[in-house]
């Protein structure tokens, strides 16, 4: 309850930021307006079956057309950071080549829209919405690709970095190359193991091309990072094949992002494994210099965690292929409606485990929320109790693991606005106000108000 906000800020350091996020694809619409192209996104939308209930981005939350006025939104929540992205398409329509202004336009408004009302912009580059054109020439298995994003990373730099301090390279690479290249769960929809490995290394290579550049072209110090999805990964027993799965689960997850990130070379595990799945991560020489360019500030997405088991159901630990079995198995938990685990000491544990793998690395939650199946009264306000008491448990998460060491700066809500929640249309509802769909009227839930009352404690400490 409201009440007990006062104890829970106690724990968070002076400064720490407060905010929401959203992503461009999620939430715009007006996909074909000011000379937007298709992304992989609007192509995959159209493929039969791909989305629940056959729902795309195409209106979305119309943000687009209503960017003012969910600015002022943020505001009455009394926000201090708001993250959002840039659409590749909207910005560079072919993926290369010249900038498109009328495309760009619309984040130049917004971004003066936010310094008009005292919110900080934290601009994401790359929230999943690939130029259609650059996945037709391979997308992220092809290295050309890095290349692509790092001279578009610049286009849209030169245009906001005299107003905009914060900058995010790429959400979640786990969730562009996994889901999108090995398991077919989002776009583009492909299920190709050794091109999502592939993937990986080129993301990250995109993020140390644009890393660098960025800062070179900085006319201020400037806060830029990078933000990953990252979980902890539980052994269902101290049984060395359990041990292993929950190992292997760890550097998949996390360390073959950090590791070549902070420490300049993938995990040596992470590659035997890899090795000995036929599969290799397309490195060429000095690749591990880029990626590894200083970074300012991590940004840690987290959702849930998991526990994972190394033996099948009839008890073997090889599956057909000779092959290591890795299986996740439930913990135990209350679900949210996206039936993830609710796991905020895992939420802790995490932070703990990137504080101690990789010290001196400030970190920021640049996402952490859930769905449920909210009901709305007559007037549409839904009372989110089961959501509200979701922020409460991760942001004592959060205080435990700052007053066990861990450097850990703000803390960003997702999401703003309930919206197109990928894969599931907009069945689930992840926003913190409420968007009818049929009027595109917002109404702050109960756990708007609050987070409000959250900041506005903290501020007054
Ligand atoms: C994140 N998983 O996606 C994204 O950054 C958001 O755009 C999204 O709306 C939000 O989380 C909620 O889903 C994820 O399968 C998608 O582990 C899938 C996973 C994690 C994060």
């Amino acid at each position: 309850s409201v009440s007990g906000a006062a104890g829970l800020v106690a724990g968070l350091p002076p400064g720490f930021r407060w905010g929401v996020a959203t992503s461009a694809y999620q939430i715009e619409g007006a996909i074909t307006a000011d000379g937007r192209t298709p992304s992989i996104w609007d192509t995959y939308c159209r493929v039969p079956g791909a989305i629940d209930n056959g729902d795309t981005g195409d209106v979305a939350c119309d943000h687009y057309h209503r960017m003012p006025s969910d600015v002022a939104l943020i505001k009455d929540l009394g926000l201090d950071t708001y993250r959002f992205s840039v659409a590749w398409p909207r910005v560079q329509p072919h993926g290369k080549g010249p900038v498109n202004p009328a495309g760009l336009g619309f984040y130049d408004r917004l971004v003066d829209e936010l310094l008009a009302q005292g919110i900080d912009p934290w601009v994401t580059l790359y929230h999943w919405d690939l130029p259609q054109e650059l996945e037709d020439a391979g997308g992220w298995p092809v290295r050309d690709t890095a290349y692509r994003f790092a001279e578009y990373s610049m286009l849209v730099f030169d245009a906001l970095k005299d107003r905009v301090g914060t900058w995010t390279t790429l959400n979640e690479p786990w969730c562009s190359a996994m889901l999108g290249y090995a398991y077919g769960a989002h776009a583009p929809g492909r299920r190709e193991y050794p091109a999502a490995i592939a993937a990986v290394h080129h993301l990250l290579l995109g993020h140390g091309l644009a890393t660098s550049q960025l800062r070179e072209a900085a006319p201020r110090p400037l806060d830029l990072g990078i933000t990953l999805n990252v979980a902890t990964a539980y052994p269902a027993s101290d049984a060395q094949p359990d041990v292993d799965a929950a190992r292997r689960a760890d550097g998949m997850g996390r360390r073959i992002y950090l590791d070549p990130l902070v420490h300049g070379h993938y995990p040596a595990d992470v590659v035997a494994d890899l090795a000995r799945e036929g599969v290799e991560l397309p490195i060429v020489d000095g690749d591990l210099e880029i990626i590894s360019a200083p970074i300012d500030v991590l940004g840690v997405n987290y959702y849930f965690s998991q526990k994972f088991t190394g033996y099948a159901e009839d008890g073997s630990t090889v599956d057909a292929n000779g092959l290591p079995i890795s299986r996740d198995v439930p913990l135990g938990k209350p679900r949210t409606a996206m039936d993830w685990e609710i796991v905020p000491e895992g939420f802790t544990d995490l932070l703990l485990s990137i504080a101690r793998d990789y010290p001196g690395l400030p970190m920021v939650i640049t996402e952490n929320g859930s769905a449920f199946e909210d009901v709305p009264d007559a007037n549409g306000f839904v009372d989110d109790t089961d959501r509200t008491a979701y922020f409460t448990s991760h942001l004592t998460a959060v205080a435990d693991a700052i007053a066990q060491g861990a450097d850990i700066r703000g803390y960003l809500a997702w999401s703003l606005l309930d919206n197109f929640e990928w894969a599931y249309g907009y069945v689930k509802r992840f926003g913190i106000v409420r968007v009818d769909y049929d009027t595109q009227k917002r109404i702050p839930k109960a756990s708007a108000a609050y987070l409000k009352e959250l900041a506005a404690q903290h501020r007054a400490r």
